[in-house]
């Protein structure tokens, strides 16, 4: 299998996040993708390509221009105000507030543009972000052409990046983005599988009432972690969308028995609903040992996970999402990539 990689995603390097209450060194570290491009080494998966900039376009097929114009020129508002160093929103428009303005100031308007306080933006984190997508789009591409499967290994993740805000470690919705340019290239319909630990909010919201991308998604119960606010068994989809997006909500301590059983279903529904290509939102954290994580999948499942979903035998596009295990997160990562080639 053919990978896409630029160093370049390794210029975001944030040092600490808000998470659980305290500032906290940050787990999302440009380390993780390098293990991941040593190991595809390691195995000779295939051919690691560099990304092609693909500019402004498809991002705005998935992301508002406001959001966007923001991201570009935050830095430096940020810095002319006096700041430097990493940038926390720590203010949001949240219920009996105006979600209808857009603050001038720059702490303002980092609470208008995001929904969490983990995401720090640092000097390069849009440059990063920018070559992040560019990777699943030159993977994208390539599936496009006509190339059974790729890897993108996207780094800083997106899955949680909505239409208009940052958060969860992401700030363009990588996964979105390609299966956006997968229909606006061929793809009459796609399948999203989105099997991180977290749920996948940002790609729900944006296909939530569409019926031509369809978002399955399997994770840890919201009730009890992290994004909270979206992923529960309820949420089907809306107006035109309604039926096509699917959630499995899991418990702490879940391990292969469950985990392999939902995705059976999820794959599934994958086959009835006959997409002309799937893209998988690839988290590694439901491993046993992820340090932010409760669920009990070991090495091996992860193999287990890639053969069923070559099952479905149909192009398909892996995204790189979350996964801070890091020095098992090469293993994990190509046992779900070599698995599939096996299956
Ligand atoms: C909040 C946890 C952010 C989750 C990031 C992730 N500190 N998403 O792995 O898939
Ligand atoms: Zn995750």
């Amino acid at each position: 299998m053919k990978s896409v990689f630029s160093e370049r995603q390794l210029l975001h390097t944030p040092s600490v996040e808000l998470s659980d209450g305290a500032m906290v060194p940050a787990v999302e570290l440009p380390s993780r993708a390098e293990y991941v491009r040593d190991r595809i080494r390691e195995v000779g998966l295939g051919d690691i390509i560099d990304p092609v900039a693909f500019g402004r376009t498809p991002l705005e097929r998935v992301h508002a221009a406001d959001y966007l114009d923001f991201m570009e020129g935050f830095r430096a508002l940020y810095e002319a105000e006096g700041r430097s160093g990493e940038a926390f929103p720590f203010v949001w428009p949240t219920r009996g507030l105006r979600a209808d303005v857009t603050p001038r100031h720059v702490d303002g308007l980092l609470g208008r543009y995001s929904f969490d306080a983990g995401t720090p933006i640092g000097p390069n984190s849009w440059e990063a972000a920018k070559v992040s997508a560019d990777t699943a789009l030159t993977a994208a591409k390539m599936v496009a052409e006509g190339l059974p499967n790729a890897f993108a290994l996207c780094r800083p993740p997106g899955h949680h990046a909505m239409t208009d805000r940052f958060g969860g470690y992401c700030f363009l919705n990588n996964a979105a983005i390609a299966a956006q340019f997968l229909r606006d290239n061929g793809a009459e319909k796609v399948s999203i599988l989105d099997v991180d630990y977290h749920h996948g909010n940002g790609t729900q919201e944006i296909f939530y009432e569409r019926s031509d991308v369809q978002f399955l998604s399997l994770h840890a119960d919201p009730a009890v972690e992290y994004p909270y606010f979206l992923g529960y068994q309820d949420e089907t989809g809306a107006g035109a969308g309604e039926g096509y997006t699917r959630n499995w909500p899991m418990p702490h301590g879940t391990d292969w028995s469950v985990w392999g059983a939902s995705l059976d279903q999820a794959c599934k529904d994958v086959a009835d609903f006959g997409a002309d290509v799937l893209v998988v939102s690839l988290g590694l954290d439901p491993y046993e040992k992820d340090p932010i994580s409760k669920f009990k999948l070991v090495s091996d499942d992860f193999i287990r996970a890639g053969e069923r979903i070559a099952k479905l035998k149909m192009p398909t596009l892996f995204v790189m999402e979350g996964g801070y295990a890091i020095d098992a997160l090469g293993v994990n990562c190509v046992n779900v990539l070599s698995g599939f080639e096996g299956g």
